[in-house]
């Protein structure tokens, strides 16, 4: 054990880089929505490295989009749910937000807490030799009951706000008469529909 622990910071120049991974803070969604997870990475070793993300996922639970974060200059290549980042420039400080993902809750995703796994693996920047693979990291995803659906609250954040207008006047552009947002039921989306945001916005 303890010879093997010496080959391996032999071979790495005394850095451990199984400290290099990802982790996530605890979210919370509604069924059927979509939630924003900050990946950060947590670098102990400030060491130009590739790294590999895997995420599991529970059922009914997919990700939608990644976003590398501003500070983070690499792309990001997203295969399946799998993350991978070749880090060709050492950005000035390792430690900090990654990547925002984006996942989507089925509404089929019965309420409760589930735990979302964040398998890590680095490797050399020359040639994807693994060098490591970190425990998993996990965060939680607590599920919770869809919205009964509130009126005039037509992008579904939970509030009546100008944004829902705006979907009304996208409507008009586009002459839908999508029920949805037909608020009054004369089966057309008018002027007459935004007046009763308003309304609702006015009673609030
Ligand atoms: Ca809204
Ligand atoms: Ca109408």
């Amino acid at each position: 054990m303890l010879m093997a622990a010496f080959t391996f910071m032999g071979a790495n120049a005394a850095i451990n880089r199984a400290n290099n991974y990802l982790k996530a803070a605890d979210v919370t969604a509604k069924q059927g929505q979509t939630v924003d997870v900050a990946l950060t990475m947590v670098n102990k070793t400030f060491d130009i490295i590739n790294w590999q993300t895997e995420l599991v996922l529970p059922e009914g639970v997919t990700l939608v989009s990644v976003a590398p974060a501003e500070r983070w200059s690499e792309e990001i290549v997203v295969t399946d749910n799998k993350l991978f980042s070749e880090t060709e420039n050492a950005v000035a400080t390792g430690e900090g937000v990654v990547a925002k993902i984006t996942l989507q809750v089925a509404s089929t995703v019965a309420e409760g807490s589930y735990d979302i796994a964040l398998k890590s693996t680095v490797m050399h920047a020359k040639d994807n030799t693994e060098i490591a693979q970190t425990d998993p990291q996990y965060f939680k995803l607590t599920v919770e009951k869809a919205d009964e659906g509130k009126k005039g609250d037509l992008n579904g954040d939970g509030k009546v706000t100008a944004s829902d207008i705006q979907v009304v006047l996208n409507a008009m552009a586009d002459e839908d008469n999508n029920p949805a947002y037909d608020l009054n039921g004369d089966g057309k989306v008018t002027a007459s529909d935004i007046q009763i945001i308003l309304n609702i916005m006015a009673e609030e």
